[in-house]
């Protein structure tokens, strides 16, 4: 497996930041961020609280309940309602969830609520970035959908524990989190120091991600793609098992309220341009989602053929 050289590295504390996001998200739907102000206190804070509610026996981690229909709960194997497994559990919840979580639930709300306001603050300041970077007009065009009262936002810890039987075998690989491409606008990834993480290059081919644990890795959604008109692809990704250590991820999803329209933006249409999609809101996404598997491509319903 390559590794991702190219990775696109930006730093949030630099002038040119807004165009160095622009080009990543057109070259990979995909970048790194350093700089990024968000406090490592919080980051690990959360983390330990992770690790802890997930050596928890099976039996104390299902009094979570389960992660569907909506809301929060905690799954194991099952990703989604339509027969997609890999080798993973999870906590998966939306933004407004008051979960009752592990032994000391207020411990894991504080910790959680804590980190999701400061990951959303920075999701908000890199979009902003990119639509100044885009030369949109209003710098909020992107960054109001997370903002809102309604923003339909989710928030997901991953734990993917080793699989020892893959250990001599190079050839050999497991799926912890099958490909697919993030619905919402974009998601903001941190990760343990452990591998995993792939992604896909405009060619079709897999690079996998070195991991950063003082990092976050930015996607491009597939409503940023919509609103983008496809000059912004969402990037599509995997998590592969590690045979000998445990990989933890948390991931933010800034999604857009359920009555909004998804539309490219007029000011980045040409006049001769024309949307590549049909309208639809969020909340008709989402439903047509639900039914879907992992890896389909979730947009095709949408285009204009
Ligand atoms: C992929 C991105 C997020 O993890 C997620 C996932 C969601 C789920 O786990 O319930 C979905 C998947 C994700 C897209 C298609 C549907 C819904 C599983 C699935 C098969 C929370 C999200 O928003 O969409």
């Amino acid at each position: 497996m390559a590794l991702f050289p190219l990775i696109p590295v930006i730093d949030l504390s630099k002038p040119d930041a807004k165009h160095q996001i622009v080009k990543a998200c057109e070259d990979f739907g995909f970048f790194k961020v350093i700089n990024h102000g968000v406090p490592m206190d919080s980051i690990k804070k959360l983390e330990s609280e992770a690790v802890k509610f997930f050596s928890l026996p099976l039996s104390e981690k299902e009094k979570a309940g389960p992660p569907y229909p909506v809301g929060f709960g905690y799954g194991n194997k099952r990703i989604g309602l339509n027969g997609d497994v890999g080798w993973v559990e999870y906590l998966l919840m939306t933004t407004k969830s008051n979960p009752e979580i592990g032994d000391n639930p207020e411990d894991f709300r504080c910790a959680m609520n804590q980190y999701v306001a400061a990951v959303k603050s920075m999701a908000c300041d890199v979009l902003e970035l990119m639509a100044d970077g885009l030369r949109i007009q209003q710098k909020d065009v992107f960054s109001k959908l997370l903002m809102d009262e309604q923003s339909d936002s989710m928030f997901r810890v991953n734990h993917y524990p080793p699989y020892p039987e893959l250990q001599g075998f190079k050839d050999r690989n497991l799926v912890g989190f099958g490909e697919h491409t993030d619905p919402q606008i974009i998601s903001v990834l941190r990760s343990n120091n452990t591998s995993g993480l792939e992604i896909s290059l405009r060619d079709g081919s897999w690079v996998s991600v070195p991991p950063d644990q003082t990092s976050f890795f930015i996607n491009v959604g597939d409503s940023l793609q919509v609103m983008t008109n496809s000059k912004f692809k969402s990037v599509r990704h995997r998590v592969l098992a590690n045979s000998y250590k445990s990989r933890v991820s948390m991931i933010y999803f800034g999604g857009p309220p359920m009555s909004e329209r998804i539309a490219p933006l007029p000011s980045l249409m040409g006049v001769e341009q024309t949307s590549l999609y049909k309208e639809f809101t969020w909340y008709e996404y989402k439903a047509t989602s639900h039914k879907s598997r992992l890896a389909d491509n979730r947009l095709v319903p949408f285009e204009k053929i």
